[in-house]
């Protein structure tokens, strides 16, 4: 113990205090104070020196912004070490003197297993509990899914587990979840409350009986929380085990949940998953921008108010940034203001405006069809038809009216910025912001960096975007960028594939039977086949190259897609049926090159469409337009509908190499 603080340390991580006879025992592991080996070792020895008799009561609390963000997920490669989290819970849980959570931050995961652990939970407003497992591909491994639904309830149990949905204070404290909110200084809260407790007998949350539910109730609340978890072992599990917290003993239960624990993380959809987390995070440092800062940014500016341009200024809107949109003629412009402000109620209907209601978040928009309207915007960013000519023109004539320091970034998905920047006189504040539909809520967004973007413009357009809620993936200038150039070869080889003897339906199949959300030829049709169809016609093309030309006379049938109801599919009612016209059409293509059709596997659809993704990946990280393979995953995952439980196309493939 250190003589002039009365701190003493029991790891790396753990140390504790005496204020009065309650022991403060404070978690520090920054940033966000994960579970470590050290911090487990270190919780027990306190645990330990919490049996003198000087001590009456413990409060567990954590360092800095976070309560406990969870286990490390960096030691989830290695093997298990002891002491394990579940015996650090169960050390809690029957400590003989009353443990309160005192939480000021994120209680995730094993984090909040321990604050479930605890005797009583304290929490500040600003705090949030989850049990994300299931988004890493496990489930709870400290007792989550046992205690929880012991405390709440099967019902909320059976919402937040298999999702790993997070609450906030206010609906944690409606549920059950923590006994107090303060907004003082919660260790001292918690303490005054351990010191009323000096004597009582703490209540242990794994004695609880899970209150009772009709057979019924229960089986509807099942059958709805397994439909949510779409097949996928680690939600599946967890409603299973949730579900026998209300029949099984403790120890019973607990076992089952260590067992299921252990077997997924070690499956490869685990190690999948924790890929992604990490390459989240690994996406977010950019090479250049070391100590480089954001400017403040207050005023959006959004020209073209069509699907992509509302999607964008209802985003902005949400997350509390002032809107100008901006149309060609005061028709265009409140057609524009009506669409977001619907986006924005609907958003508002189902939660994610972050509690501010439709109307005040409506409030920070205006449209008008005037673009002097931004001359006071931070940044502006321009959604108009994808066309250079229109786009530069456009440019050229915001170049007069926006402040010379303000962002101009472009939503093209194609055309070169760095042509564009030429039309501005000042080209370095110039970028791409490559939002895909529907913006408001899809979540990514390409970054597109010139070579002579401004660094401190880089960085400012990444935090908008991450205050947008979206995950910004950094990309270099190339026809079509990271996502779709690489759609573009995976495109190349489905139409090869058909040619060879498969179909649209025997594709799009084989692709959501690999867990895609939608096969091939339905995203086309979705997206609409004739701006590719006009710029096959502008581009001219390498007659060595195979080229299929069925997308061309699906095109000149008019065969647009889904919204007219036909395309490499047909649609009807909302389903998609297969066309014999476009049969006829395929079968015309093969006969006229002397192809005969043969058999196409679905693992050979799998691979050569997989393969063409790697193969143009590799492409892209050897030219330097991707920084990192797993920038690469994250655009396929979030954009493009690649599933994250195999880790994106560049993980799969080093994963399948190494057999
Ligand atoms: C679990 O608990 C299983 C138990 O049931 C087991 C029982 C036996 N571990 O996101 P940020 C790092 S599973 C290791 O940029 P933010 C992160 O890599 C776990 N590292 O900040 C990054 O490092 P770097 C359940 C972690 O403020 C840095 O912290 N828990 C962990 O935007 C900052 O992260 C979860 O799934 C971790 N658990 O968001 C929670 N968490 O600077 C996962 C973070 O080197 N974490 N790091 O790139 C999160 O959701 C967010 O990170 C959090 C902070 C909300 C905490």
């Amino acid at each position: 113990m250190n003589p002039v603080t009365g701190v003493r340390r029991h790891s790396e991580t753990v140390s504790s205090r005496l204020d009065g006879d309650v022991l403060v025992v404070v978690l520090d592991n920054p940033p966000v104070n994960a579970v470590s080996h050290s911090m487990r070792e270190g919780l027990l020895a306190a645990l330990t020196t919490a049996g003198r008799d000087d001590v009456v009561a413990i409060v567990v609390t954590g360092a800095g912004t976070a309560f406990v963000g969870g286990a490390d997920i960096r030691e989830f490669d290695a093997p298990i070490t002891t002491p394990t989290l579940p015996e650090v819970t169960a050390a809690l849980e029957s400590s003989a003197k009353p443990v309160i959570a005192a939480i000021d931050g994120v209680a995730l995961g094993g984090g909040l297993e321990l604050a479930l652990a605890c005797h009583r939970r304290i929490a500040t407003a600003r705090s949030s509990f989850a049990l994300p497992e299931v988004k890493l591909g496990i489930v709870p491994g400290a007792g989550g899914t046992q205690r929880l639904p012991r405390l709440v309830g099967l019902a909320a149990a059976l919402d937040l587990v298999p999702t790993g949905r997070t609450v906030g204070a206010d609906e944690a404290l409606r549920l059950g979840l923590v006994d107090e909110l303060v907004d003082t200084d919660v260790v001292a809260a918690a303490v005054a409350v351990a010191t009323r407790s000096r004597g009582l007998s703490p209540r242990r949350t794994g004695a609880l009986a899970v209150p009772k539910l009709r057979a019924e109730e229960t089986a509807d609340l099942v059958a709805a929380a397994t439909a949510k978890a779409k097949g996928r072992p680690a939600p599946l599990s967890a409603v299973l085990l949730v579900r026998s917290a209300a029949d099984l003993p403790l120890a019973t239960g607990l076992a089952e949940e260590r067992a299921t624990f252990l077997a997924l993380r070690a499956s490869p959809e685990a190690a999948a998953l924790r890929h992604v987390f990490f390459a989240e995070r690994a996406a977010a440092r950019v090479a250049g921008l070391e100590g480089v800062a954001a400017r403040p940014v207050a005023t959006i500016g959004v020209v073209g108010l069509g699907l992509m341009g509302s999607g964008i200024a209802t985003a902005a809107a949400i997350a509390g940034y002032s809107v100008v949109g901006v149309e060609q003629s005061a028709e265009a412009a409140s057609a524009g203001e009506m669409r977001i402000a619907d986006l924005i109620a609907r958003a508002a209907r189902s939660g994610r405006t972050g509690g501010a209601d439709a109307a005040t978040v409506a409030a920070r928009v205006v449209t008008g069809d005037d673009l002097a309207a931004l001359a006071g915007a931070d940044l502006v960013i321009e959604a108009v038809i994808d066309d250079h000519d229109a786009k530069a023109a456009l440019f050229g004539r915001l170049d007069g009216i926006v402040r010379p320091d303000a962002i101009l970034a472009t939503n093209t998905s194609y055309l070169d910025p760095d042509r564009l920047a030429e039309a501005v006189s000042n080209p370095e504040r110039v970028i791409g912001l490559h939002f895909f539909s529907p913006a408001h809520v899809m979540r990514l967004v390409e970054v597109v960096r010139r070579a002579g973007t401004a660094p401190e413009i880089l960085a400012t357009a990444i935090a908008v975007a991450r205050r947008l809620g979206k995950l910004p993936v950094v990309t270099g200038v190339c026809e079509g960028f990271i996502g779709n150039r690489i759609f573009s070869a995976y495109r190349r080889e489905a139409e090869y594939l058909l040619e060879d003897g498969a179909s649209p339906q025997t594709i799009d199949a084989a692709m959501e039977a690999h867990g895609f959300a939608m096969g091939p030829f339905a995203v086309f049709d979705l997206a609409g086949l004739e701006i590719a169809w006009a710029r096959r016609k502008r581009t001219p093309r390498d007659p060595a190259v195979r080229h299929v030309d069925v997308a061309d006379r699906l095109c000149e049938a008019g065969r647009f897609g889904a919204k007219v109801g036909r395309g490499w599919w047909d649609h009807v009612d909302g389903r998609r049926v297969a066309s014999p016209e476009v049969a006829a059409l395929i079968a015309a293509s093969r006969a006229a090159k002397g192809i005969v059709p043969r058999p196409v596997t679905a693992d050979e659809i799998v691979a050569r469409l997989t393969g063409a993704m790697v193969a143009e990946g590799r492409a892209l990280l050897a030219e330097g337009i991707a920084a990192r393979a797993s920038d690469i995953d994250l655009v396929m995952i979030n954009g493009y509908g690649f599933p994250a439980y195999r880790g994106g196309p560049m993980w799969a493939a080093e994963q399948g190499a190494r057999g």
